[in-house]
């Protein structure tokens, strides 16, 4: 063989190696249990872990219900994935919160082990072993609800996985935050919108916005993002008859009924973290989010000189840019699990 075919092939499996090297480890971190956009985001990451475009490592629960671990065993084995690790926070500050859908878990249709929230992880403790077991800087975690599970992985110290406190830990193992909370837009002529999972929560988010590391990006999708993301009832009508029940699209019925196009706030930092470079979405410049008391989250440009690294940047939506998302969604949330 020349030389120049041999170093082609050795570039081209650099290539693949490097590709493959580079798709996003993902860890769901999720509120699933008042809204049902957490169900259908759920749906979202099986359906891209399914194509390979990244790796499902666990999901983390950051509201107290107790019937939340029962029900994310249930959508993760109904999509193949029975034995994913889940953990459930134990801090009771933690928002409490009923569901319409939950109960769903109790139901024979669907199979799953965990039965209540006393025989998953505690949520820390999973995110810590999921981080330590991972390379350096791969993972992405995508946390669609409060942030107690983020708040208290940045106050955890070391233990038997790792010897890095919480931040040293985020430093060394996480890519991407990417995170749907907060509003960077006016909202129906309101300048000073608080958004739902920084106001069920506020110390939480802004132990966030204080102390995650300036090193590792978070990508903010505010509520302004989702709103403009209509899920086309249309498709839940007609989509979802592969099987006879079909766990989103219940869930979605007892939430939102059949005459709702419920937003797709928590879809939006799923395909933004899997797919940050196609073009789905824009983004802002970096600077600083800063969380007030009363919730409000304030976007601010570095000021001149300032040589410090911005750390946050917020999803834009074009036009364009939002009917691609939506049909994208559309057919990642209604694919057939493929196991
Ligand atoms: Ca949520």
């Amino acid at each position: 063989m020349k030389k120049s075919a041999v170093l082609f092939i050795a570039l081209l499996c650099a290539a693949i190696s490097g590709a493959h090297a580079e798709k996003p480890r993902l860890i769901f971190d999720t509120d699933i249990t008042g809204d049902v956009d957490d169900v259908l985001a759920l749906a979202m990451c099986h359906s891209l872990a399914d194509r390979g475009a990244c790796e499902l490592l666990g999901v983390t629960i950051s509201k107290l219900n107790p019937q939340t671990a029962a029900f994310v065993d249930a959508e993760n084995t109904f999509y193949g994935r029975p034995n994913l690790p889940i953990g459930v926070t134990y801090d009771e500050t933690a928002q409490k919160r009923d569901s319409k859908y939950l109960q769903l878990a109790d139901s024979p249709n669907y199979k799953h082990d965990i039965r209540n929230n006393d025989e998953a992880e505690e949520a820390v403790a999973l995110l810590r072993r999921l981080l330590a077991a991972q390379p350096d800087q791969s993972v992405s975690i995508v946390s669609v609800g409060i942030a107690s599970n983020m708040a208290n992985l940045l106050l955890s110290k070391a233990d038997a996985h790792s010897p890095l406190d919480g931040p040293a830990l985020i430093r060394q193992k996480v890519k991407l935050l990417s995170i749907m909370a907060g509003a960077f837009e006016t909202i129906d002529a309101n300048n000073h919108f608080l958004e739902a999972n920084v106001i069920n929560g506020i110390p939480a988010m802004q132990t966030v916005a204080r102390q995650w590391p300036k090193q590792v990006p978070i990508v903010w999708s505010g509520f302004e993002i989702g709103v403009s993301l209509p899920y086309p009832r249309q498709s839940i009508a007609q989509d979802f008859g592969y099987i006879e029940h079909h766990i989103v699209k219940e869930a979605y019925l007892l939430h939102s009924g059949p005459e709702h196009d419920r937003p797709c706030w928590d879809q939006s930092s799923v395909l933004y973290a899997v797919f940050p470079d196609r073009g789905y979405f824009g983004l802002s410049r970096k600077g600083q989010v800063s969380v007030e008391d009363d919730g409000f989250t304030r976007f601010s440009l570095p000021k001149k000189g300032d040589t410090q690294p911005q750390r946050d940047r917020f999803l834009i939506l074009t036009s364009e840019q939002r009917a691609r998302v939506l049909e994208a969604m559309v057919h990642l949330t209604a694919r057939p699990p493929q196991r």
